[in-house]
């Protein structure tokens, strides 16, 4: 049922987001939380964020401790030329690592958040999507932000561990292709009008 659920959810996100454009993305494989595709920031208000070897070359990020619940992860994103981001990710936690933790959307660089939903991690790491179609307030907007607030670890071996973070979104048409689209259209429309006269 789990795994039905999250596969859905997946599938879901790739036909909402044909067409979509990988804005930002990470995959922590350099150790750091600079972005390694596209452009945005990751900060963290988490106190020491690790990274753990998974495979040879492949890292991940791992924030440890009930002492960051509370603490979050914030990417900020310039969505001037985009709209209807999707943020997705793998996350796993440990027996008394975060859970739930919270997504929450800023319009306003991140003066205000709006909740996104929960989520909780398995022990393994696991896909997930958070579609912000519906947050029409970051479409076009250059001052995007997306959180993960972390909750819920009961000790302080308790960890959260993330690879893989994306945002997509779909870009903007040109505006001198609408406006060519506009003038084809106002010219088309001339002609039927003084071919009825
Ligand atoms: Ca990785
Ligand atoms: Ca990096």
């Amino acid at each position: 049922m789990y795994r039905a659920f999250i596969v859905s959810i997946l599938l879901g996100s790739v036909v909402s987001q044909a067409g979509g454009a990988v804005i930002a993305a990470w995959d922590f494989d350099d150790g750091d939380l600079l972005v390694d595709t596209g452009s945005g920031t990751l900060g963290s208000t988490a106190s020491s964020p690790g990274f753990v070897v998974d495979a040879p070359g492949d890292k991940s990020l791992q924030i440890l401790s009930s002492g960051n619940n509370g603490r979050s992860l914030t990417i900020s994103v310039d969505l001037s030329a985009f709209y209807d981001p999707v943020m997705t990710f793998s996350a796993r936690r440990n027996a008394t690592g975060f859970r739930p933790n919270a997504v929450s959307f800023s319009a306003d660089g991140g003066l205000t958040f709006t909740p996104a939903g929960t989520f909780n991690p398995a022990s393994f790491f696991s896909g997930w999507t958070f579609n912000l179609d519906d947050a029409d307030a970051l479409d076009g907007n250059p001052a995007s932000q997306i959180r993960i607030t972390l909750a819920g670890a009961t000790s302080t071996t308790g960890s959260v561990g993330f690879d893989e973070f994306a945002i997509v979104a779909i870009p903007v048409p040109e505006p001198t292709g609408v406006l060519l689209w506009l003038a084809g259209a106002l010219i088309a429309l001339s002609h039927r009008s003084l071919r009825t006269r």
